[in-house]
C-alpha cells in the first residue's frame, strides 16, 4: 500500500509521523473521508470546500491549492489501484513543541490513504440498524463547531463506545438543548407524518451537527423527487413516533434503522422511502 505523505508517496511500513506532531500531541488538525466508485471521487469538489472550510477555521493554511490537494487524492488511488474505495484525508498541524503554540509548527502535514472500506455487513441494509441515545452530549458549537471536521474525534468515541457497551453499532448524539443532533459518524433522517402531510424531517445545522456531504446529497435529491423536507430542530419524540428512519454518511451511505432506545420506528423494517432514496443516491454514485 502506497501512502501520500507530504508529497511522497512511501510504503505503509515507512508511512510515519513525528512523535511532535501537534496533530498527534493535540488532535490538532482537520481530515475528510471520501468514497470512490469506478475511479471516480464522489463530491470531491464538496470534500475540498469542507476541508479548506474545516482548516481555515482553526487557523491551518493547507500547503496545497485545491486543485493540487484533488490531484494528489486520484494519484492515491491510481498508486493503489483501487476503483471503489475509501480514501481518508488528514492534514495536521505539523512538527512543533511541547506546549500548545501553533504558530511554532511551521510545516502541516498532509496524508492521503486510500483503503478499501469494511462496510456495514449487508443484513444491515436489508433489515435495518438497531441504535440508542448515548448520554455523551455532542460538542457544543459555543466551544469548538461541530462543523469543524477536526481530528478530535473523543466526543463522538465516547458516544460510540456506549453504543458497544449496549450491543449496537452506531448511537443517537443530542446536542446541549436536548435535542437531536446527530449519531457518532452520520447524519440522521426521518420520513414523518403529522396531519395529512408526511416528510422528510432531519436537524438543521443549528443542532449542532457535521454539514455531511451525503445528507445535502440527500436532500438535493428529494428536492428533485419534489419530496417534502424539514431541517428544524428534532427531538428523540419525533423519532420514536416517525413511519421512517435513516442515516447518512459517506461511508454508511444510506443505512435503514428500525429500532430508537428499544422502540419500534414504523413497521420496524426499512421503509419505502428509504428504499426510493438509496435507489436514487447509488445511481448518483454511478454518474
Ligand atoms: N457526522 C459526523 C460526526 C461525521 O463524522 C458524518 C456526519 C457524515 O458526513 P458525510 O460528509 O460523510 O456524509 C460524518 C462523516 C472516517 C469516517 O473515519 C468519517 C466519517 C464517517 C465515517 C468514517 O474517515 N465522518
Amino acid at each position: 500500500m502506497q501512502i501520500y505523505l507530504s508529497g511522497s508517496f512511501v510504503d505503509k511500513e515507512n508511512a510515519k509521523v513525528s512523535v511532535f506532531d501537534h496533530g498527534f500531541l493535540y488532535g490538532d488538525g482537520v481530515f475528510e473521508g471520501m468514497r470512490s466508485y469506478n475511479g471516480k471521487v464522489f463530491k470531491l469538489r464538496e470534500h475540498m470546500i469542507r476541508l479548506w472550510n474545516s482548516a481555515k477555521s482553526i487557523a491551518i493554511e493547507i500547503p496545497l491549492s485545491m486543485e493540487e490537494m484533488e490531484n494528489a487524492v486520484k494519484a492515491t488511488l491510481h498508486a493503489n489501484n483501487i476503483r471503489e474505495g475509501y480514501v481518508r484525508l488528514v492534514v495536521t498541524r505539523g512538527i512543533g513543541t511541547l506546549g500548545l503554540d501553533a504558530h511554532l509548527c511551521r510545516n502541516p502535514q498532509v496524508i492521503i490513504i486510500a483503503d478499501h472500506l469494511a462496510l456495514y455487513p449487508k443484513e444491515f441494509y436489508e433489515n435495518g440498524l438497531e441504535i440508542v441515545t448515548a448520554a455523551t452530549v455532542r460538542t457544543n458549537p459555543a466551544m469548538v463547531s461541530p462543523q469543524i471536521k477536526s481530528m478530535n474525534y473523543l466526543n463522538n468515541i465516547l458516544a460510540k463506545i456506549e453504543g458497544h457497551q449496549a450491543g449496537v453499532s452506531e448511537v443517537l448524539m443530542l446536542n446541549t438543548k436536548g435535542e437531536v443532533a446527530e449519531c457518532s459518524g452520520d447524519n440522521i433522517f426521518i420520513w414523518t407524518t403529522n396531519g395529512a402531510k408526511s416528510y422528510l424531517h432531519t436537524p438543521p445545522a443549528e443542532a449542532g451537527i457535521l454539514e455531511g456531504i451525503t445528507r445535502q446529497t440527500v436532500l438535493d435529491i428529494a428536492a428533485e423527487l419534489n419530496i417534502p423536507v424539514k431541517e428544524s430542530p428534532m427531538t428523540r419524540h419525533d423519532i420514536y413516533i416517525a413511519e421512517e428512519c435513516f442515516l447518512t454518511g459517506s461511508a454508511a451511505e444510506l443505512i435503514p434503522v428500525v429500532k430508537l432506545d428499544g422502540r419500534l420506528i414504523g413497521s420496524g423494517k426499512p421503509g419505502e422511502v428509504t428504499k426510493k432514496l438509496l435507489k436514487r443516491f447509488q445511481e448518483e454514485t454511478q454518474k
